[in-house]
């Protein structure tokens, strides 16, 4: 008898059955691709014959036109006559991963072109984000006539015409929402306009970058296989900005891994060999864990332009010593971070989370500034006058003022924070709490803040609502910021609260989606391939999860690091187990207990053996989840003759 029954931490959404036409399963098939894993492609909107095999070809055919970006044709005469008349140009790339890379790109590109270009990173904490006056007065004093930016500069209205009134012309090649009121630039390459008809909306600023290198090696030098060999840098910001890897995305991020794994760049080599990471099984958890985080950080700790010396750098000499600044950054970031949390954590009254050790550190959230977003370009100088030293010393990190209320609608707090890290304190609290949280740097007279929702209270909307207490804000339903004058923000934080509160409780229970139901028996080899060839997993294409019904405990010990070690049995073999980071599992489950499991399958390689291993996201006393009985029942009858594979859950992984 049971006296205690394991509690899932989730609620687990099954998928709802889903037929395919007989064309898909025939296209599927003739990929070499069995029933369940094209059921889960097609439930991502891979649904047709046509994306199916785009899906499957080499990469490059999914890669659109270059000529289609808007303005192509002005910016490929724009360079020409550049290199024509051997101009300097100054490539502005903004601080953060997706801006550095995107950057790294058109420096390499018009150097092959012949181009003087020079790299330009702004300082996060003087100049933000945006073309700024500081790069067009460096221009004038340095005898640049053309400035091309990236991932930046379509709010720029003002710097755009500072810099045409000083005979500087300006390139916008950018991804960030494109307003009414544009600047005045010679181009403004933006899939984001409302006039582009580029295929793909969903590029990033290194992705522009990579298409518009594209375009200019084309054109130019009829040499666009050597732009290709930039995808690594694409597909960094692309994974860094976390945009879906899906479509042209999708292309790039497969082109780059390509680049990583066999013929890695100087600078991405040496910060791979510095962090203690192979490049051989480099995927884009690796790129968004490992390579993203440490060029941002540099941003974030004021050293952006040595991220960029480091991406290109030709020799591993050059790149090894660059990198050695960058994990130095990387560690300042991440222990300013510790303390930041803890810091806010106190202050709003949370009880530290259980620490995981030995966990790998989150992923960043998307950094969204106000200056990115704000639909109306604000004045070029708004935030001048309050340059305060944001010190990165630890001593300097404190938290003045907080809702010291853990059961508030929304986490509230401002301080002497690092304006470089608000962004992630405020992603971290709002995943910790489930609650809208908005953390402040103080600026002297002004605070700056980053928010991050909790998918019910649209931030936006928010925002708009307390505009007339703020200088100026932006962002989207998830992720917003803005700027405030110090004595309005106890009026800012009563209606940001009484907003919450008005939004919908929190569930009791996060919810947990689920991509395959599926009886212990048919996990196997076969479908781990199957799955496997979905990849590459990052946003908008997770690697799937699958729920295991009808497991037996066969042994379980706490692991070191805080993990559980499982060994599951099934009717005549064991699956091994393990659950990250939950060590309380051990304590949870008993030898003997029927369990049902929410997994990734993986496999590990191990003494020249390939085994098999369920890492364990959830789990439940088997048979408790309302459909795990049906999905059983399905499989059964399936296995009897009485269903068709297709109209399964799930389905064995057969391919004919
Ligand atoms: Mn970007």
């Amino acid at each position: 008898m049971l006296a205690l029954m394991v509690e899932p931490r989730h609620d687990w959404v099954f998928p709802e059955p889903l037929r395919l036409s007989p064309e898909l399963r025939a296209a599927a098939s003739s990929l070499g691709l069995g029933t369940v894993a094209a059921t889960v492609l097609a439930r991502r909107g891979v649904d047709d014959v046509a994306s199916m095999t785009t899906f499957f070809a080499p990469p490059r055919a999914a890669l659109h036109d270059p000529r289609r970006l808007p303005d192509a044709t002005i910016l490929v005469d724009r360079i020409a006559l550049a290199r024509d008349r051997a101009e300097r140009v100054m490539v502005f790339g903004d601080f953060d991963a997706d801006g550095l890379t995107g950057l790294a790109q058109l420096v390499l590109a018009l150097t092959m072109l012949g181009v003087d270009a020079v790299p330009y990173v702004p300082s996060r904490l003087d100049e933000g984000h945006g073309l700024s006056m500081a790069a067009v007065e460096r221009s004038v004093r340095e005898g640049i006539s053309l400035i091309v930016t990236v991932d930046t500069g379509s709010t720029s209205v003002g710097e755009v015409a500072a810099a045409a009134e000083r005979g500087i012309d300006v390139v916008i090649t950018d991804h960030h929402h494109v307003p009414d009121d544009r600047p005045a630039a010679v181009a403004l390459v933006n899939p984001q306009r409302a006039d582009s008809t580029y295929p793909e909306r969903r590029l990033t600023g290194s992705g522009v970058a990579f298409t518009v290198a594209r375009l200019l090696l084309r054109e130019l030098v009829d040499a666009e296989a050597e732009a290709l060999a930039l995808a690594d840098l694409a597909a960094i910001g692309t994974v860094s900005d976390v945009a879906p890897i899906l479509g042209e995305n999708r292309a790039i991020a497969r082109l780059g891994i390509e680049r990583m794994r066999t013929a890695p760049r100087p600078g991405i080599a040496a910060l791979l060999a510095r962090a203690g990471v192979a490049s051989e099984g480099l995927d884009l958890e690796t790129v968004g864990f490992v390579i993203a985080p440490r060029l941002n950080a540099a941003g974030r700790v004021g050293e952006a332009l040595d991220a960029a010396r480091l991406l290109l750098a030709q020799t591993s000499e050059e790149a090894a010593e660059l990198a050695v600044t960058l994990e130095s950054a990387n560690l300042m970031r991440r222990d300013l971070m510790r303390a930041a949390l803890a810091e806010t954590r106190q202050a709003l009254g949370l009880t530290p989370p259980g620490e995981a050790p030995g966990q790998l550190e989150l992923p960043e959230p998307v950094e969204e500034s106000v200056v990115h977003a704000a639909p109306a370009a604000a004045p070029p100088d708004v935030s001048k006058g309050h340059e305060a030293p944001v010190s990165t010393g630890l001593a300097e990190v404190r938290v003045v003022h907080a809702q010291a209320d853990p059961h508030a609608p929304a986490m509230l707090a401002w301080g002497d924070l690092p304006v470089g890290i608000i962004g992630l304190i405020a992603g971290r609290v709002a995943d910790e709490t489930g609650r809208p949280a908005v953390i402040g740097s103080d600026l002297g007279d002004v605070i700056r803040a980053s928010c991050r929702g909790d998918g019910r209270l649209d931030l936006a909307v928010a925002l708009d609502a307390c505009s007339d207490l703020l200088i100026r804000h932006g962002g989207h339903g998830g992720a917003a910021g803005f700027e405030i004058p110090r004595a309005r923000w106890d009026a800012f934080a009563e209606r940001f609260l009484r907003l919450a509160a008005e939004t919908a409780p929190p569930a009791e229970r996060a919810t947990l989606p689920v991509d395959l139901a599926l009886p212990a028996s048919m996990v196997s080899y076969d479908l781990l391939r199957e799955l496997g060839r979905l990849g590459p997993f990052g946003t908008g294409n997770p690697e799937p999860l699958v729920a295991v019904l009808g497991l037996t405990v066969h042994r379980v010990r706490a692991a070191n690091g805080g993990h559980t070690q499982l060994v599951l049995r099934r009717e005549r073999d064991v699956l091994d187990g393990i659950a990250f980071g939950w060590a309380d599992l051990a304590d949870q489950v008993s030898e003997g207990d029927r369990v049902d499991v929410v997994a990734r399958l993986t496999s590990r390689a191990f003494g020249g053996l390939e085994t098999m291993q369920l890492e364990v996201r959830d789990v439940s006393a088997s048979g408790a989840h309302p459909r795990a009985a049906e999905v059983l029942a399905r499989a059964r009858e399936r296995s009897s003759g009485i269903v068709g594979p297709e109209l399964a859950v799930a389905a064995p992984g057969a391919g004919a």
